[in-house]
């Protein structure tokens, strides 16, 4: 075990830039040409490049103070006076005037640049106008390539001698606070107006839908893009809003649309790091209109559920609402049937240390989710059964689990406790089956049937992969069920037209510290979408020189073929490779790496491992190299020395949690360590974690998560169930049969096709795009987002120690080193490996146990 060091944070995140306060915004990269400022007098506006060498500078707007002596003073966005000397023009340079108060168009912006972009939305933004245009005309025009421009693609024309607009689109920045700008006389105002007409909103885009829709005689749609907690799903509700006002009938059907938002929300929403009601699933939202444009009914498709938040949940985060908001609204003879107690009390509730969200009434939001419930017709029995499968998932959650060796293997055995009987009382199997289950494994051999003991790691996964199965499972019946009650199909009758609007609330481009599996799915629906939009403006662009008989031979615009390509499209793409692997019995993660390498290594959008040890590839999407951890990993956290407050959770959710709130993280990786190590080392104040992406940790591999398989033993136990509704959910497995299901289109195949259906949805569709934009990383509003965080931090120098586990271990000398010494080492980090968590103290802490360990640091440390 040779320590290992590697950088690990690739600064050049884009995520970095704008998920910085809002005040940071105005810096990034760009350096504006010199001028002269001879001609600059006190209230001029300028652009000043402060050229403090940080990544993403730009210049950053500024009004001249003063202009005697020589020199020059001016007063920047954030507040800041500098004194500019005349030898040092090379920095300023003046403003257009279109940028001095901002433009409803950004297409009208003379500084058309990133500082511009930037400075417009900004500006706007304190005005509380959340609402700006990014308009596209006939000739596509890329601003040079940068975060933004290639993020937030705004394709412009710089010259646009009176044409009309070929389409816009609306980008929105998250005010978090509720702006009085959504009420019942602005749905009138904004009705049945020209984009431009009024300055833009929301609602505007939701009228064009709408008018398009009847005009036309064509189906739209509507992509919401943007980050966690950008504002996509609050969009696409007030998109919502605005057509059942407008469609104007009160109807029941209307209102059971409306109604299916809080199930959702309640079943695939969570509070993150990010955002407190954070979607953890993507969706397309079909709204179906008759011929005299009346909501007639609806229909919804989901997208890849985040599973693993069932069993954990990163520092700070919690599982999904509706665990919380039923143990908060059950009457007490409710949870007494179903064995439960209160938040607090369950492992499956707790892993992100967070039960309660401020903000969020859990009591009240209960009764909501039933009454909408019953607006969408789950019948009382329907609830029930509902309850009882969330009620069995947390006893199960709650299980401990004891090691044994059997004929020298390692097995293990569930220590008899009440939850085990309640989970098997309410999943209505035999409570002897269930333990066997999830303690042991049937293999057929040669015909013969031999049962195999697993060990602790083993019994836990196959445990969790049953829950993560049931959760998943619940939510797809779910949303059929919701479609059942919404959905009407097309009548048959001759001359009947339906039209629709579909709303897109998908999961935006993500790049974390650690990236799995679903980020590369997230990605992947993102270049797709990418290239939709891409494609819609480029084909725009022709028809409209084809019209103007305009000889048009070269138009260069920024294509992500290329990289969609190697993702799914063309031959041994990446997708298909790790579906081989998935499926082929041998296939590891790193057989897995190496086919990738062997196929791609040339490509100009693959980043190869740069040596043996690496278990990350890369990948060059539109809006920035990702790289993608193949192995799962271990967790371990370690507390603050003075805290019993446990720090931890995902990698990327730490440093984030950790960024805003203190100015000086430092994240130190090493390969081994052990809890004695880590004690004996007086510096370490810090916590001590190993993680994941997707701010949920989980040990999975990509091979793991895309199989998405249970064991035949857990189907055979679902079947035996009495429970018809467990028997309901899972009844495709049980048809299937074992050889079947070994075949079973894996996560990524499923996920491909559901995403080629989508596209073609959309293709057929007139769209509108909606980018949503997040000033900062606090939830904060505009008006406090006084950085009390950085001044607090300012005071704590804090270490953090992330620490990597393996299969090996080395001495506490060894680990710390090259060690924690001090911040400074630790900026630039590498996570990787995995394997199970030895333990040297006297007790081996059981799986999820919090354990503490006495020594000058008080470290503590909790297993995963
Ligand atoms: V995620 O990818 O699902 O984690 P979203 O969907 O982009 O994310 P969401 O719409 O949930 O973000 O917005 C996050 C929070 O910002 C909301 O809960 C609101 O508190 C806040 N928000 C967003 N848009 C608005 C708005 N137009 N007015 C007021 C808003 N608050
Ligand atoms: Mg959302």
């Amino acid at each position: 075990g040779a320590v290992h060091w590697e950088p690990m944070f690739r600064r050049r995140d884009y995520v970095e830039l704008y998920e910085q306060d809002q005040a940071k915004w105005a810096l990034i990269r760009n350096v504006n040409t010199a001028t002269k400022q001879s001609t600059l007098l006190p209230g001029d506006y300028v652009w000043l490049d402060l050229k403090t060498g940080r990544e993403f500078e730009v210049p950053i707007g500024a009004v001249v103070k003063l202009c005697d002596s020589g020199q020059i003073q001016v007063l920047d966005d954030e507040g800041n006076e500098h004194w500019i000397s005349p030898q040092n023009a090379t920095n300023i340079k003046p403003m257009h005037p279109t940028s001095i108060h901002g433009v409803e168009d950004m297409i009208r912006l003379g500084d058309l640049n990133e500082a511009g972009i930037l400075r417009n939305l900004l500006i706007r933004y304190r005005e509380k106008l959340i609402y700006s245009l990014a308009s596209y005309f006939s000739v596509y025009v890329t601003l040079p390539s940068s975060f933004l421009t290639s993020y937030f693609l705004f394709p412009v024309k710089t010259n646009c001698g009176g044409r009309t607009y070929t389409g816009s689109i609306l980008v929105a920045v998250n005010p978090y606070q509720l702006l009085p700008i959504y009420t019942a006389d602005q749905i009138r105002l904004y009705t049945n107006k020209k984009i431009g007409e009024l300055p833009p909103h929301i609602f505007a885009i939701a009228d064009n839908c709408y008018f398009n829709m009847q005009r036309n005689n064509r189906d739209q749609c509507c992509i919401i893009s943007g980050e966690s907690g950008a504002g996509k799903t609050e969009s696409t509700k007030l998109i919502l809003q605005f057509l059942a006002a407008i469609s104007g009938q009160h109807s029941w059907i209307e209102q059971q649309v409306l109604e299916a938002n809080p199930i959702l929300e309640a079943f695939g929403n969570a509070k993150t790091i990010r955002n407190d009601n954070s979607s953890r699933f993507g969706k397309y939202i079909d709204i179906h209109f008759n011929k005299r444009g009346a909501i007639e009914g609806a229909k919804i498709e989901q997208y890849l559920l985040e599973k693993s938040r069932v069993c954990r949940q990163a520092f700070d985060e919690r599982n999904y609402h509706i665990f919380y908001c039923m143990l908060r609204g059950m009457t007490p003879e409710e949870k007494k049937r179903l064995g439960l107690s209160k938040a607090t009390d369950y492992t499956y509730l707790t892993t992100g240390k967070c039960t309660v969200c401020d903000g969020r009434d859990d009591l009240k939001e209960y009764s909501n989710i039933r009454s909408a419930m019953k607006v969408l017709m789950f019948t009382d029995k329907e609830n029930g059964e509902i309850s009882k499968l969330l009620a069995a998932i947390l006893h199960m959650g709650n299980l401990r689990y004891e090691a044994r060796t059997y004929d020298n293997l390692d097995a293990c055995e569930v220590v008899r406790c009440p939850h085990l009987t309640t989970a098997a009382t309410l999943l209505e199997v035999d409570s002897k089956d269930l333990m066997n289950c999830i303690t042991s494994r049937t293999l057929i051999t040669r015909g013969e049937t031999v049962s195999t003991p697993l060990s602790i790691e083993q019994a836990l996964d196959v445990r969790d992969a049953f829950v993560k199965g049931i959760y998943g499972r619940l939510f797809v019946w779910i949303v059929e069920k919701i479609n059942a009650a919404i959905y009407k199909p097309p009548s048959s009758q001759p001359k009947y037209i339906r039209r629709s609007i579909g709303l897109l609330d998908i999961f935006g481009f993500e790049n974390f510290t650690v990236n799995s599996f679903e980020q590369l799915c997230i990605n992947f629906a993102n270049e797709n979408l990418q290239q939709f939009f891409v494609r819609h403006v480029f084909k725009l662009e022709q028809e409209e020189y084809n019209l103007e008989n305009i000889n048009w031979q070269h138009i260069e615009f920024t294509d992500n073929q290329d990289a969609l390509d190697m993702i799914a499209i063309k031959p041994m793409n990446i997708i298909s490779l790790i579906d081989e692997e998935s499926k082929f019995p041998k296939g590891t993660d790193t057989t897995m790496l190496n086919k990738l390498n062997f196929q791609h290594k040339l490509h100009a959008n693959y980043i190869p491992p740069k040596n043996n040890y690496e278990t990350q590839f890369g990948i060059q999407h539109f809006a920035g190299v990702v790289f993608y951890e193949t192995r799962g990993q271990c967790h371990v956290m370690l507390t603050r020395r003075d805290q019993r407050v446990l720090l931890g959770g995902g990698l990327a959710g730490w440093k984030e949690w950790a960024d805003t709130r203190m100015n000086r993280v430092s994240v130190i990786v090493s390969p081994d360590v052990t809890d004695a190590a880590a004690q004996s080392h007086s510096p370490l104040q810090g916590a001590a974690i190993l993680v994941n992406s997707r701010s949920s940790p989980s040990s999975q591999c990509f091979l793991e998560k895309n199989r998405d398989t249970l064991y035949g033993d857990i189907i055979q136990l679902v079947h035996s169930s009495k429970n018809k509704f467990i028997k309901q959910i899972f009844q495709a497995d049980v048809a299937m049969g074992a050889e079947t299901r070994k075949r079973s289109p894996t996560l990524s195949s499923q996920f491909k096709r559901s995403l080629e259906l989508l596209m073609r949805t959309l293709s057929v569709c007139q769209p509108f795009f909606v980018r949503c934009i997040k000033p900062n990383e606090y939830k904060k509003s505009m008006s406090d987002c006084d950085d009390i965080f950085c001044v607090a931090a300012a005071r704590c120098s804090y270490v953090i120690c992330v620490i990597y586990v393996s299969g090996s271990r080395t001495t506490a000398e060894e680990l710390f080193k090259g060690g924690i010494r001090s911040d400074d080492d630790a900026a630039e980090i590498d996570v990787r490996g995995t394997g199970p968590i030895g333990w040297t103290t006297s007790k081996d802490p059981a799986p999820g146990e919090d354990v503490a360990y006495e020594g000058r640091s008080s470290v503590s440390g909790l297993v995963w």
